[in-house]
């Protein structure tokens, strides 16, 4: 573990037990059939990070709003034809795999990274790839410091339980740079860390960098390191062995692709309905197939979710542009235009 401290190591001895501890008694507990389960109680529970600009944070009457919370919102859509029956469970990146093993949540929809452990080990499904993103660093302006590889010999300030801790352990190695991490759980306080210099750089996905900056009062203080070191697609979670709930969620978001894809907006939906007469439209909206019926839903649930929240670039534009990520030549842009979100037929 080259030379790191013991908070580090204990970190990381604490992410194992989990992963390897924690499936077989939660999943006793959680719902099998989870679409039941979420109709029996009126509400979907979403499981979403505990504040972070443009992807899951309350407003000031105490609304959550963001990218993630539009993506509760159009699950609950999908299954109600109401996406405000959605009640948001703040998670930190420790907890948030035992709330949704346990059951306390039906989904996360939390910046979480699609790995080959978290996919087999920790008994969940990925529905979906949402964002595309990677790991990056912040500094400080005033450090002068404009590349990664400037680091050697930094204090870096990291979140545990994350793939960011695992990748900055890879990138040190492979990059001979030695650091001493400061480890924080809470995002806040990580944050507070950063800003108070407590360590020369933070490190998390280029979004959560974005999102971080964005909300400090000068942002122009902090610049975004141009290094990505790692990928990290990140998207919903579900409890595996639920095939039918995880199709729900992938579904959902395929429909906010393919509406964007034929520049059906909210705005536009309901006109669309009576006038599209494009046959994959049509099966999109409900008006023709029994689509969303195969789903166990309304055949109008893509016209639930779109009505609710537009479709995908119109969610990414309200909530992402504003921290400042750009979607044009992303990943996150449309197949059609170079990117990789890319919605298979609805039919
Ligand atoms: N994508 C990484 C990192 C996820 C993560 O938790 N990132 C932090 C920094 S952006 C976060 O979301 N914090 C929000 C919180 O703790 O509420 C993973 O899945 O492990």
């Amino acid at each position: 573990m080259l030379g790191f401290g013991p908070m580090v190591r204990r970190a990381l001895g604490a992410a194992l037990l989990l992963a390897t501890t924690a499936l077989p008694a939660a999943a006793q507990q959680a719902p099998v059939d989870t679409l039941a389960a979420i109709r029996a109680r009126g509400t979907l529970v979403c499981g979403v990070n505990t504040g972070l600009a443009g992807f899951a944070q309350p407003d000031s009457q105490g609304v959550w709003r963001g990218f993630d919370i539009d993506y509760c919102r159009s699950v609950a859509a999908a299954i109600f034809g109401d996406a405000s029956k959605v009640r948001y469970v703040p998670t930190t990146a420790q907890s948030r795999f035992t709330a949704l093993q346990s059951g306390e949540v039906d989904v996360l929809f939390r910046n979480t990274t699609w790995t080959l452990s978290r996919d087999t080990s920790l008994g969940l499904d990925f529905p979906a790839v949402n964002f595309y993103d990677g790991q990056g660093f912040m500094v400080k302006k005033s450090l002068g410091v404009t590349s990664a590889t400037q680091l050697n010999g930094a204090t870096i300030c990291v979140q545990p339980g994350t793939t960011t801790e695992q990748n900055l352990t890879d990138w040190a190695r492979a990059s001979n740079i030695r650091f001493t991490p400061v480890v924080i759980e809470r995002l806040e306080e990580v944050v507070a860390a950063y800003v108070a210099g407590r360590c020369d750089a933070y490190t998390t996905d280029a979004s959560g960098l974005a999102a971080t900056r964005s909300a400090q009062p000068t942002p122009a203080d902090h610049v975004i390191l141009p290094e990505v070191i790692s990928k990290e697609p990140l998207g919903p979670a579900v409890r595996q062995g639920d095939a039918r709930f995880a199709d729900i969620v992938r579904w959902s978001h395929f429909a906010l692709l393919v509406a964007e894809e034929m520049g059906i907006t909210a705005a536009n939906a309901d006109a669309a309905l009576a006038s599209d007469a494009r046959p994959e439209a049509q099966r999109l909206l409900g008006k023709s197939g029994d689509l969303g019926k195969m789903l166990g839903l309304d055949n109008a649930f893509a016209l639930h979710i779109i009505k609710a929240v537009g479709n995908y670039g119109e969610v990414f534009a309200r909530h992402l542009a504003p921290i400042g990520l750009q979607r044009a030549r992303s990943p996150n842009a449309l197949y059609l235009h170079g990117g990789l979100q890319y919605a298979p037929p609805f039919r």
